[in-house]
């Protein structure tokens, strides 16, 4: 019998292809399975994420679907890049994007791993994306600051408190000097501590300390729901209130509820805080999964006005390399390739997304993170730097606020305990500890 050809994956490689403004330009990370060469590894990877199958088809209309098919236009070493005809997408539906290119191609026995590193989004996918409200104006716009950091602390222990015993320590905190106060990725509407309860004595807490501090006060509370209708009524009772925030579980909850929370956030001027619980199932494997940076990219993109990006010193894991990319591309207009690691990219109207610095920080890593990121122009997030203060939450905060207007007036932060107590006891727990 006559060999037929049963399949077309090298077909969707193509060395020569120039690419198009218009196409979307992605770079992933692929290690074939043994026996498998590089070019029907990435030939797969093409075809799966556009418009192929395993198989030939017969019947389809040749000429239409090899121009919507996807081209292998470079591979090397276990890098590829492939783009995409702008018409295989559905403009501004990030969870239609990831079908493709975040979809099937992540199983294929072809590879033993593959990951998303980047893409370069061209215009017309984005233009009729709205962004964030705020993102880094939030410093100005919502705090009337002139510089930032956004300060604020999450409650700890993470859940168990009453929303009575949560808002009076948010009150102590708001009164010694921080800016808001955060849920934790967990806390929601659990029986001990109601949404509407917490809402409602959390606002309560925060005119307070406004009245009593002549300072502007917020707080990021977790919408995160178990169905879109119950996340919007979260919303709408946050904005009710009169919060200028709300914060929700990116990952956890999915791109359609990202893309539904940033619509509302649009409808009542309101601020979002992104915590990215779950992102490590996925962005940790650095042969498998996807990018942070590319997740932080797409969120910006939707609209998160702030996204949590990691520290380097403090307890959860993230390259500075990496991290550092991230910080870039989501405070800039523009960004330009760094080979292997993070593609290019123009994003127009969007406005940029303030990285948060969250997870094991305590005063006396504050400067070190500051010089790390080249900018205070973020989110600090302290939770057990604050609340484990041997003097209490309101003392916790006060040092907190101490290293940083140490960190603002270019003085050690020895230097600057001398005169300020609640930091020399921080510093005398903690020191300059790392945490793992
Ligand atoms: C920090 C935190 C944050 C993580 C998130 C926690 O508490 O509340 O959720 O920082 O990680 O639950 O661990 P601490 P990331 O300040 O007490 O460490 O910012 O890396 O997404
Ligand atoms: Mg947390």
């Amino acid at each position: 019998m006559a060999e037929r050809k049963i399949e077309w994956y090298t077909d969707f490689v193509n060395t020569k292809y120039r690419k198009k403004p218009s196409d979307l330009d992605v770079l992933f990370r692929y290690t074939p399975t043994r026996g498998m060469s590089d070019r029907e590894a990435v030939g797969r990877l093409a075809s799966e994420s556009s418009v192929g199958t395993w198989t030939t088809l017969p019947g389809m209309p040749e000429k239409r679907i090899k121009r919507l098919g996807a081209k292998v236009y470079w591979y090397k070493k276990n890098y590829a890049k492939i783009v995409y005809p702008k018409e295989l997408w559905e403009a501004g539906s990030i969870p239609q994007l990831m079908s493709g290119i975040g979809g099937n191609i992540m199983g294929m026995k072809a590879v033993n791993g593959v990951r998303l590193m980047d893409a370069t989004i061209p215009r017309e996918f984005l233009k009729p994306m709205k962004g964030p409200v705020y993102g880094r104006d939030a410093i100005r716009k919502i705090f009337r600051k002139k510089a930032g950091p956004i300060t604020s602390t999450v409650i700890k222990p993470k859940v168990g408190y009453t929303p009575k015993e949560h808002a009076d320590i948010g009150y102590q905190i708001y009164m010694g000097g921080l800016d808001c106060i955060k849920d934790d990725e967990n806390l929601t509407s659990q029986s001990f501590n109601r949404f509407e309860d917490r809402v409602n004595l959390m606002r309560k807490a925060c005119i307070r300390a406004e009245r009593e501090t002549g300072t502007i006060k917020d707080a990021f509370i977790n919408v995160t729901s178990p169905n879109l209708k119950e996340m919007e009524e979260r919303i709408k009772l946050v904005h009710a209130h009169g919060f200028s925030y709300f914060m929700i579980d990116v990952v956890l909850s999915g791109f359609t509820a990202v893309q539904t929370a940033c619509d509302l956030a649009h409808d009542y001027k309101m601020a979002i805080h992104a915590h990215r619980a779950m992102h490590s199932t996925f962005t940790r494997n650095p042969d498998h999964g996807i990018t942070m940076l590319f997740l932080a990219k797409l969120e910006r993109l939707m609209g998160v006005d702030q996204i949590h990006t990691g520290t380097v010193i403090g307890k959860l894991e993230g390259s500075k390399e990496e991290i550092l990319a991230m910080k870039d591309m989501l405070l800039s207009r523009r960004v330009k390739e760094i080979p292997l690691l993070r593609m290019s990219q123009d994003f127009g109207h969007i406005k940029p997304t303030l990285p948060v610095a969250s997870g094991g920080l305590h005063p006396g890593l504050l400067p070190e993170l500051f010089r790390i990121y080249g900018t205070s122009d973020m989110v600090i997030q302290v939770g057990g730097g604050v609340l484990g203060h041997p003097k209490g939450p309101q003392a916790g905060a006060k040092a907190v606020v101490q290293a940083i207007e140490a960190y603002h007036e270019g003085v050690s932060l020895e230097e600057y305990a001398k005169k300020h107590k609640e930091l020399a006891q921080a510093l005398e727990k903690w020191g300059y500890l790392r945490p793992v």
